[in-house]
């Protein structure tokens, strides 16, 4: 039973999370019962593996958030290691039209309505929440998550909206600034818009709609522009404000 999916399908309340960059699974365990709904283990820009991967959803099996994976690239043999392992909520990044998205849900799908190949070593993703007839339930219980985060992405994104089996859009500030020409400032008036017509777009389409903010205000805005779920940044960050604050307040008495 994949909790997250249910959620997006449900429950209108906006799910928070964290993406974890720190490839941990001691950090993965301290942040899972935090009252965070989501944490994100981050194969994109994290240095992450499959082993990092499989420890961190070890070590949050008992934990209360969910757990997303985002992986590098969009390789369908990949996407099958990752679902083995027992990810049941992916996110791709850079998916730029319908053509990649419908791809990427075949490569979720087992035949007929996919390419996904069946393991003999697929104990640890047929244990993954205690799932029965997994070969049966896995193409429902799935979370197909694609991210939009380009000028292109947008241009496509009516496309992208219109394909069965992506279960959400996940709007990508940084790489979206990178891409409008505001290369650093994802909080620049003109991305921020650009957010807000694509969040609006999503919810429309009846797609559950994500997003990344740094700040607490531009998550909370979007979150009011119909966002579901909103990360309120990364471990790293986190960990790097809290002590860079620490010290400061030290120095400050
Ligand atoms: C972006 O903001 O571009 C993301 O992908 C989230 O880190």
């Amino acid at each position: 039973h994949n909790s997250f999916k249910a959620a997006l399908r449900g429950d209108p309340a906006p799910r928070i999370g964290l993406f974890m960059g720190l490839c941990d699974p001691g950090v993965a365990e301290l942040l899972g019962d935090t009252g965070l709904d989501w944490l994100l283990i981050d194969g994109e820009h994290g240095p992450n593996d499959l082993r990092t991967v499989l420890a961190q959803l070890r070590a949050l099996e008992a934990c209360r958030a969910d757990v997303l994976v985002r992986i590098v690239d969009h390789d369908p043999a990949l996407i099958k290691q990752m679902l083995d392992i027992g990810v049941q909520s992916l996110l791709v990044p850079m998916v730029e039209s319908a053509e990649q998205a419908r791809a990427l849900v075949r490569a979720t799908r087992y035949p007929p309505a996919g390419i996904r190949g069946v393991g003999s070593a697929l104990a640890r993703a047929a244990r993954w929440n205690g799932v029965p007839d997994y070969l049966k339930r896995a193409d429902d219980e799935i979370c197909l998550i694609v991210q939009a985060e380009s000028r292109a992405s947008l241009d496509a994104l009516d496309d992208i909206l219109t394909v069965e089996g992506v279960d959400a859009v996940f709007i990508g500030p940084s790489d979206l600034a990178a891409s409008m020409g505001h290369l650093g400032q994802p909080e620049h008036p003109e991305v921020r818009a650009a957010v807000l017509g694509a969040l609006e777009k999503v919810v429309r389409s009846g797609k559950a709609a994500g997003v990344f903010a740094t700040r607490l205000d531009t998550a909370r805005l979007y979150c009011q522009a119909g966002a579901r779920f909103v990360a309120l940044g990364t471990d790293t960050l986190l960990l790097r404000q809290s002590a860079a604050g620490l010290v400061q307040a030290f120095h400050a008495g």
